[in-house]
């Protein structure tokens, strides 16, 4: 007997849903496949570049700095991002406040503080601090859900960029026009989750953008060592998705990128995926001397900084004076100082057993 359209179509879900359910997506979200109204997009196009946005990009960028040497002398245990701002700033900055974020693991907080979490409460995640989001527990799975940010649930390495075609398919199935962005790292895009999110994102259509925050290391290794293909913008093809490769130190082409994708995907014209190129200028994990690295290619990124490149665009545009540019540091330092203190005030946990509160398996 000949299988209708309707039957191969209900075979796709029941095989979709049996992966995708061992990594938390539910029953509402995979029946959206079934449901294929797409939207009109009736937003305006995506931003262009303004002086104003380039300073508050720039400002983010300064913020995220600061922040992350803070947490880098706050615990041995944090993975810094010093190098990589401006994938984490121009990647999430100009989304609707509904559009969903699901943040790589590296230098989160500037994404949660660009949605409204409060830096003290944020800085309160790697003091172990009880007023900290996440209740004392890793930072990296710091995850306030009513600001639309899926956080990096777990240790394991891919389930997130399921979970984000998930949150696409959700969108869809509920008749709205809100786009979900993920920024994975490069030695991730080899997980297995990879492959099945990025397939089941494509065949579809789902308004998703994965940006590949290719800092060239996964740990000790440099990307020679684990990745087959010359780009990775060369696996989009494989997704039926344009792949598109940014300069990952230039926060404005990262912007407009990841914009244009987004307006794209709101259009239900379908996913993307970016390859923004950067580099980690620091070790994997803050106590990580990173020996494995020659020095001089330290060096030559370093000169590629981007918060530094940045500054030197708004100075020679004349968008920022070097007396703005002085003050806009001194804010950042304030802000984030003041909010240390607080976060260093705060009330620990409590009891060693405390941290087994709300775990329920
Ligand atoms: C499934 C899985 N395999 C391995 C690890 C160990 N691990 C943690 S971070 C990491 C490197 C990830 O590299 P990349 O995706 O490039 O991100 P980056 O750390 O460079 O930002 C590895 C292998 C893990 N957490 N989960
Ligand atoms: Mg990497």
């Amino acid at each position: 007997m000949t299988e209708s359209f309707l039957d191969r179509r209900e075979h796709l879900f029941y095989h979709w849903f049996v992966r995708l359910s061992d990594y938390g997506c539910n029953v509402g979200v995979l029946a959206s496949f079934a449901v294929d109204k797409r939207p009109s997009w009736g937003g305006k196009p995506f931003e262009m570049m303004t002086p104003e946005i380039h300073r508050e990009l720039y400002r983010l960028m300064v913020l995220s700095r600061l922040v992350d040497r803070a947490c880098c002398e706050l615990s041995v245990h944090w993975f810094p991002s010093e190098g990589e701002e401006a994938v984490l700033v121009g990647s999430f900055y100009g989304l609707r406040p509904d559009d969903v974020i699901a943040p790589h693991y590296r230098g989160p907080f500037i994404a949660f503080y660009m949605r409204g979490a409060a830096l003290d409460r944020l800085l309160a995640s790697p003091l172990g601090k009880a007023t900290s989001y996440t209740r004392g527990r890793a930072p990296a799975h710091c995850g306030p859900p009513h600001f639309n940010i899926i956080p990096w649930v777990s240790g394991d390495l891919g389930p997130i960029i399921s979970i984000a075609a998930g949150t696409a398919l959700a969108c869809r199935y509920k008749q709205s026009d809100r786009v979900t962005v993920h920024t994975i790292g490069e030695g991730t895009t080899n997980r297995g989750d990879f492959h099945e999110a990025l397939t089941l994102a494509g065949l579809w259509k789902l308004p998703v953008v994965y940006v590949v925050q290719n800092n060239q290391y996964a740990i000790s290794l440099h990307i020679s060592e684990f990745m087959p293909c010359k780009e990775i913008t060369d696996r989009a093809a494989g997704y039926g998705m344009p792949g598109v490769a940014v300069d990952g130190n230039d926060v404005a082409a990262v912007f407009e990128t990841v914009q244009e994708a987004v307006a794209r995907a709101r259009q239900g014209l379908g996913p993307t995926l970016i390859e923004a190129r950067t580099y980690r200028l620091r070790g994997h994990w803050a106590g990580d001397p990173a020996a494995y690295r020659p020095p001089e290619e330290v060096e030559a990124w370093r000169a590629q900084d981007p918060v530094v490149r940045c500054q030197q665009a708004l100075l020679a545009s004349g968008a920022l004076t070097p007396e703005d540019d002085k003050a806009l540091w001194a804010a950042a330092e304030e802000e984030v100082a003041e909010a240390l203190a607080k976060a260093k005030a705060a009330p620990d946990l409590g009891t060693p057993d405390a941290g087994l509160n709300e775990v329920y398996a």
